[in-house]
């Protein structure tokens, strides 16, 4: 740490990202992100990625030797390592970092950071969607081509926590997500659970049942439940969201003709110090971390439920 940073007062925890987050589990920025950055940015991704069906394995190519794992964005195959500059506009706007120092201390740190694509459904080889149906978590990246697998493809994915991918990790992150265009109805927006992280973090897949147009009544299978709104997040390009890694959230399949694409960064608060989140975590009432985030997936990565609760809604 600089002397600088040493004399620097703490940031500022009395802020509207903190009470958004322990009131409701999340943050939406009130102002979009540079559209013009986020359009240029856009452009740089589809230069490079043409989201069509070859961007898949042939069915007998992919059985010859199923994968499952080891098949997201990872350091050496990212392909937002070759945009580093072109993320200013995220990582530098005065509304990010305020909020993320308020939340997550000085020291905050990016965990990871990759390109997201809700794949349409026109792009979907027939083989695939037949295999795919009614899968609770479809991240396509066991079916994607091995030189295509620096961004991850989902086709839906049911409500989860992001503290999905990290058992016997404390809920000590978030998730800050970017929209690069336009996301309506139609071009698969997250369903955000407003308030759903107060229960802390419970077992993939989870007990919720839909009680009206946008509320649903979740259980935490340990005696308590709680009612929570649904919030669709539509917004324009540059729109930006922060949520807590136990916030429900999740997407349907991309029903328009075109692609979705978005940033998806996990920040990390920074060790000892106050920040934030430890006043969220202080009024969560659940466990911070668990053993065992999911039972959806079999030894080798496949799946073996076949339910979705996300689909169900109209
Ligand atoms: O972009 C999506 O469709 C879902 C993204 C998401 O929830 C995640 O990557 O954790
Ligand atoms: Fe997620």
């Amino acid at each position: 740490m600089t002397l600088a940073a040493k004399l620097a007062p703490p940031a500022e925890t009395d802020h509207p990202a903190v009470s958004d987050m322990i009131a409701t589990g999340a943050h939406l920025f009130p102002k979009p992100l540079d559209p013009a950055a986020a359009t240029r940015l856009l452009q740089a991704i589809r230069a490079e990625r043409t989201i069509d069906e070859g961007l898949f394995l042939s069915e007998a190519e992919f059985d010859a030797d199923p994968v499952y794992r080891g098949v997201n964005p990872r350091p050496g195959r990212n392909l937002l390592e070759r945009f580093s500059s072109e993320l200013a506009f995220v990582e530098q706007a005065p509304q990010i970092v305020s909020a993320m120092r308020a939340l997550l201390g000085d020291g905050y740190r990016v965990l990871d950071r990759k390109v997201v694509c809700g794949v349409p459904a026109s792009m979907v080889p027939p083989w695939l969607k037949t295999r795919i149906e009614g899968a609770p978590v479809n991240n396509l990246g066991p079916y994607v081509k091995p030189q295509y697998r620096d961004v991850t493809y989902f086709y839906g994915i049911d409500f989860h926590q992001d503290l999905i991918d990290y058992k016997e990790r404390e809920a000590d992150f978030l998730t800050l997500y970017v929209y690069l265009h336009p996301v309506g109805e139609a071009d698969a927006p997250l369903y955000l659970l407003e308030g759903s992280h107060a229960l802390g973090g419970t077992l993939f897949p989870h007990d919720l049942t839909n009680t009206g147009p946008d509320t649903w009544r979740y259980g935490d299978r340990r005696g308590g439940a709680a009612t929570v709104r649904q919030r669709v997040l539509t917004g324009p390009a540059g729109f930006a969201a922060v949520w807590h890694s136990c916030t429900l959230h999740g997407t349907q399949p991309d029903a328009a003709d075109h692609e979705r694409f978005s940033l998806r960064y996990l920040l990390e608060r920074q060790k000892g110090g106050e920040a934030g989140i430890d006043r969220v975590n202080a009024a969560v009432d659940g466990p911070l971390s668990l053993a065992d985030t999911r039972v959806d997936l079999a030894r080798d990565g496949s799946a073996i439920v076949r339910a979705n609760t996300i689909n169900r809604l109209g």
